[in-house]
């Protein structure tokens, strides 16, 4: 049965919107979880109240207390025990996403593999939250730098990587000696109940309960967390629109933030491409996740040579894509989130339609329960005279543009607000290196001969522009949740001042 998984979670008629390691019993708004497949009714969690999220608040800042001391190896291994606990309930996490988000299952699946990789690099990392030692130009004095941990994090993340982007900020923040507030979406709030279980297990056997907690709740929590001074950074990941708020809200009283916001990826697609890797690249990149990824491939810039046949070769590769139950085999494209998703692809399809584009295949929504929609390619005019391209519509929409050369398709990627994602199919060696050098791709992620998403969790993730600056995930990224410390030890015996400033007293 479908929701077998709910009991084997543990969350079958969990209600609680709010957990520190014990539930508390929430009182605010009931949330209902819809399965977007079916709109069938899987669950209904209390949101918390502003005074459950000052509990909940006021627990971890207690925990922060003793977790700031324990040494990050030692924390590294709290987050091993996670990540060896999401191993054990790979399967049935990764169905529960399909169930909540609607995602195809080898994608949820894929989303609790991105946990387990994030947890296995934060171990590692736990040895190695390294500071620079430097010179001091003063004689026997020694200048390095240390990192400490901040305190309370929060981490607002959004309905379509319902845990993996939890775990992204989570694992990093734990051995790193942060604690964690998690404020999922309002939509999937059944994922982070059942994450959030998983951590309760964990923290109980390493005892430092306290340390991953959440508050299931609207968008009267997140202004709550944005305005408090006791919550040093957050980290949040949405539409643009909302990371300005909150951007504004968190500077205001000079916060950090760490802001994953909305992209408009393209894909340029030169004539010496291979149409081999470029068709299900793009196929994957445009109809994965029902192009629900903040890194969904949206706009293609074909070549002139090219772009007949990659047209045509895409619109086969989107006739054979199987629409369906996300839980069945071979399904390749389940529903999107909600109704409000089917309406706002539909009206994108008009606008596109009334500024110029043709439509080559898909275009309408599917007649069946659910929010079903058909993949679809725009034949799309100039880029300039074509303003539905400049925005983000989270559906599985592909916009297909010609240009003449590599310089026209690399302005035509920049031209746009967002800077997230982008790709470049090429055999040519000097058409590849144009477009990641200095005049190239203006995104955080460049790729060639890769599409635009499912990035590795290696690398450092985010983007430019719109998309808000923030990096989370691999590379050095780490260093957002920690606080950096210069220190200058003197052993001379001796009092000398630096830039060979004298202040003779006595
Ligand atoms: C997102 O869409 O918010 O690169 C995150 C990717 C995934 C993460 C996407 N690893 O597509």
């Amino acid at each position: 049965m479908r929701r077998d998984v709910l009991a084997r979670l543990e969350i079958e008629g969990l209600q609680s919107g709010a957990c520190t390691g014990d539930w508390l019993a929430t009182k605010g708004e009931a949330l209902v979880s819809v399965d977007p497949t079916t709109g069938e009714v899987l669950g209904t969690v209390r949101a918390a109240t502003i005074a459950d999220a000052e509990v909940v608040l006021a627990r971890s800042s207690a925990a922060f207390e003793s977790w700031r001391m324990r040494p990050a190896p030692l924390r590294g291994e709290v987050v091993r025990a996670l990540g060896n606990a999401l191993r054990d309930h790979k399967d049935d996490l990764g169905a529960l996403i399909s169930l909540e988000a609607g995602k195809i299952k080898s994608e949820g699946l894929g989303e609790v593999q991105e946990m387990i990789d994030i947890c296995d690099f934060a171990v590692g990392l736990s040895r190695q939250l390294c500071g620079i030692t430097t010179h001091s130009e003063r004689p026997r004095h020694r200048m390095f730098e240390q990192w400490h941990p901040l305190g309370p994090i929060a981490i607002v993340t959004a309905f379509n990587f319902p845990m993996a982007v939890w775990a992204w900020n989570a694992a990093l923040g734990a051995v790193c000696g942060d604690v964690m507030l998690w404020k999922p979406s309002p939509r999937t709030p059944l994922t982070a109940l059942a994450v959030q279980q998983i951590a309760n297990r964990v923290m109980r056997e390493h005892d430092c309960l306290g340390v991953f907690n959440l508050l299931v709740g609207d968008a009267d929590v997140g202004s709550w967390l944005g305005d408090n001074r006791g919550i040093p950074l957050v980290s949040f990941t949405g539409s643009t629109a909302v990371g300005r708020k909150v951007a504004a809200t968190v500077a205001a009283r000079l916060g950090r933030t760490i802001l994953e916001l909305g992209g408009n990826n393209a894909i340029i697609v030169m004539d010496d491409a291979d149409l081999d890797m470029a068709v299900p690249s793009i196929t994957f990149g445009a109809v994965g996740t029902a192009g629900q990824r903040c890194t969904s491939t949206r706009r293609i810039f074909a070549q002139r040579g090219v772009a007949a046949k990659l047209t045509e070769r895409l619109v086969a590769a989107y006739r054979t894509i199987t629409i369906g139950d996300p839980l069945a085999e071979g399904t390749l494209l389940g529903p999107l989130i909600s109704q409000q998703a089917v309406v706002a692809y539909e009206a994108a399809i008009e606008t596109a339609k009334g500024q110029g584009g043709t439509v080559l295949c898909g275009g309408k929504k599917v007649d069946r329960p659910g929010n079903f929609v058909e993949p679809t390619i725009v034949k799309a005019p100039a880029q300039a005279d074509f303003p539905i391209a400049w925005e983000e519509t989270f559906a599985p929409i592909l916009y297909v543009f010609e240009v003449d050369s590599l310089d026209e398709a690399i302005a035509a990627n920049n031209a746009v607000t967002q800077g997230l994602s982008s790709a470049i199919f090429t055999e040519g060696m000097r058409a590849s290196e144009q477009f990641l050098s200095a005049i190239g791709s203006d995104c955080g992620i460049a790729n060639v001969n890769i599409g635009t998403s499912g990035a590795e969790i290696g690398g450092a993730f985010g983007g430019e522009k719109d998309t808000g600056g923030g990096r989370e995930s691999g590379s050095d990224s780490w260093k957002a949740y920690m606080r950096r410390q210069t220190c200058t030890v003197n052993w001379s015996g001796r009092a000398p001042l630096a830039q060979g400033v004298k202040f003779d007293v006595g």
